[in-house]
């Protein structure tokens, strides 16, 4: 058998993590072959998200410092420690169907790392805002402008790696900022990337990503990191939970 660790981050998620958990499709993916393990990082939640997620059978972490992604490095070094074979991530706020996770694994036989493509896939009608629309079909305009990598979907939060891919990642993000530095960091690594059409739904709960702000950190990022092509390991502090090789 091989094992997955479901990798969910939260900061008051109460509804959206008894939602998604037990959707996770743990019975058919054991029958394709995986043991999975469901790790969640939380960042400072005071609405029951730890407790309910510990009820559900998940493994519960507190995130050192802020932001979804510090959570995801934070994540990704419990699994590289952990030994799984394999990483799928995806928000804990019902936006993503966890029962796609098993084509998001399927899809790792021919890839090194799987996106879900909202874009592409589809899009409930009441799922995203129209500036998230536009701010999301731009960005994703600009990285492939900037690295000329195809990428459908920048800053989808579904993704799925291989255990090699997660060693390989260089990546110091603390915010929303994350997945655009996976995407760099996956071309300037040369890992293979596929696209998976996903659907999107309306998320359950209240956003915590401020569209502008946001928005524009993931633009900074891409341009920084177009520049200089590994961040600084030697920061000291919260938050610089630099993923070594
Ligand atoms: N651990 C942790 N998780 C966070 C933090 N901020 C957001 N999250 C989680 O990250 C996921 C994505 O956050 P959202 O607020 O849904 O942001 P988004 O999906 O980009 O924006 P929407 O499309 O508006 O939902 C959710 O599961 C959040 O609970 C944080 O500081 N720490
Ligand atoms: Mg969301």
């Amino acid at each position: 058998m091989k094992s997955v660790t479901v990798l969910l981050p939260t900061l008051d998620e109460a509804e959206g993590i008894a939602e998604v958990v037990p959707r996770i499709p743990i019975e058919q993916l054991r029958a394709s072959g995986w043991m999975v393990s469901i790790l969640v990082v939380d960042g400072g939640s005071d609405d029951g998200t730890i407790e309910i997620a510990r009820q559900l059978n998940c493994k519960t972490m507190r995130q050192h410092g802020r932001g979804k992604g510090v959570a995801m490095r934070q994540g990704f070094s419990a699994f590289l420690q952990s030994g799984d074979d394999a990483l799928v991530m995806l928000d804990a706020d019902g936006t993503y169907h966890p029962e796609e996770m098993i084509r998001m694994l399927k899809a790792l036989e021919k890839a090194d790392v799987a996106v879900g493509d909202r874009l592409k896939g589809a899009m409930d009608p009441d799922a995203m805002t129209r500036v998230n629309y536009f701010g999301n079909h731009l960005l994703t305009w600009c990285a492939v402008a900037l690295y000329g990598v195809p990428m459908h979907d920048l800053c989808s939060g579904y993704w799925a790696f291989t255990r090699r891919s997660i060693r390989t990642l260089k990546l110091n993000s603390m915010r929303f900022e994350i997945e655009a530095e996976m995407y760099t960091s996956c071309v300037l690594e040369h890992l293979e990337i596929t696209h998976i059409p996903i659907r999107y739904s309306k998320r359950l709960g209240e956003a915590k990503l401020g569209s502008v702000k946001d928005g524009w950190n993931i633009l900074r990022k891409l341009l920084v990191r177009r520049i200089f092509k590994t961040p600084p390991h030697s920061v000291e502090g919260e938050g610089n939970l630099s993923i070594e090789q």
